[in-house]
């Protein structure tokens, strides 16, 4: 079953027919320890159509949003070649193969787009990238309540400069996108399920790639079992896991690009760089 946020309630979403849920506070639903009550009592309701439940809304209001990086071998590299110059040639590698993971604060609701909605770069940075990446709804005990689909949006050049720089580089207006929905958590999670994502540019595709996420190094349960160490999150929190898509050294996003990021089982979430 799949959770939507909209403009005119919360809705789960079961074999096509959207059933509304009678808790309309987005964080009231998160945090009670009624959730999974109140999502099955709401599926024995009338069904809706997906043209009856307005329109679809980033699936967040004060949960922050924190994210882990370099859980890809992928992305490692990536960030040992763009900050070379730095000295960066062995921290990533050591964060990579270390206990502890990375964690860092992304955005709060208020920077975060929603589906349609227009991501944005940094006026400063003349290397911009998405990243894809499978993001964890947590409640407040630190309980996985879902999956959503999550883009990072980084300024390569910026984090490259100097790794103090990374928070400039992540945590910006418009430096994140979550949705459709988030995909409740009702069995294991599917580790051969694919991440896809395309950019497209005037129309043409300008960067397809995937990973799956065999290839995440971390478990989610440890991401959020670090992510919980001495840190509460009362309206409960999101987690990034991390991207293993980097597009070729060469490419930087530009205004106009549109970016669809798919993961089997949740869905696509299709955004437009301002
Ligand atoms: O260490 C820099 C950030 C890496 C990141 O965001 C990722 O691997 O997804
Ligand atoms: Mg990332």
């Amino acid at each position: 079953m799949k959770l939507y946020r909209s403009t005119i309630g919360n809705f789960v979403e079961r074999d096509s027919l959207f059933y509304r849920i009678p808790v309309d506070d987005w964080d009231t639903l998160v945090c009670t320890d009624r959730f999974n009550d109140n999502v099955h009592d709401a599926t024995k309701g009338m069904g809706y159509t997906s043209q009856e439940i307005g329109e679809v809304l980033s699936p967040v209001v004060s949960q922050e949003v924190w994210a882990a990086g370099v859980t890809y071998y992928r992305s490692r590299n990536a960030r040992m070649e763009e900050s070379k110059t730095a000295g960066g040639g062995d921290f990533y590698d050591r964060v990579y193969a270390a206990e502890r993971p990375e964690l860092f604060f992304k955005a709060t609701g208020r920077r975060v787009v929603g589906p349609g909605g227009g991501v944005r770069i940094r006026s400063d940075a003349a290397w911009s990238v998405p990243e894809p990446e499978l993001t964890l709804l947590v409640n407040s005990v630190g309980q996985i309540l879902g999956y959503t689909i999550g883009n990072d949006m980084s300024s390569r050049d910026i984090e490259g400069e100097n790794p103090l720089y990374l928070p400039q580089a992540k945590v910006y207006d418009g430096s994140c996108a979550l949705g459709p929905c988030v995909q409740l958590a009702e069995g294991p999670l599917d580790y051969s399920a694919k991440i896809n994502m395309e950019i497209t540019r005037s129309g043409k595709a300008v960067f397809t790639g995937s990973t799956s996420l065999a290839e995440l190094k971390r478990k989610p349960e440890q991401l959020v079992q670090y992510l919980f160490r001495d840190n509460s999150f009362p309206q409960g929190v999101y987690l990034m896991t991390g991207t293993g898509v980097v597009p070729a050294d060469e490419f930087s996003l530009a205004s106009g690009d549109a970016i669809r990021i798919t993961i089997d089982g949740i869905g696509t979430l299709e955004n437009v760089v301002l």
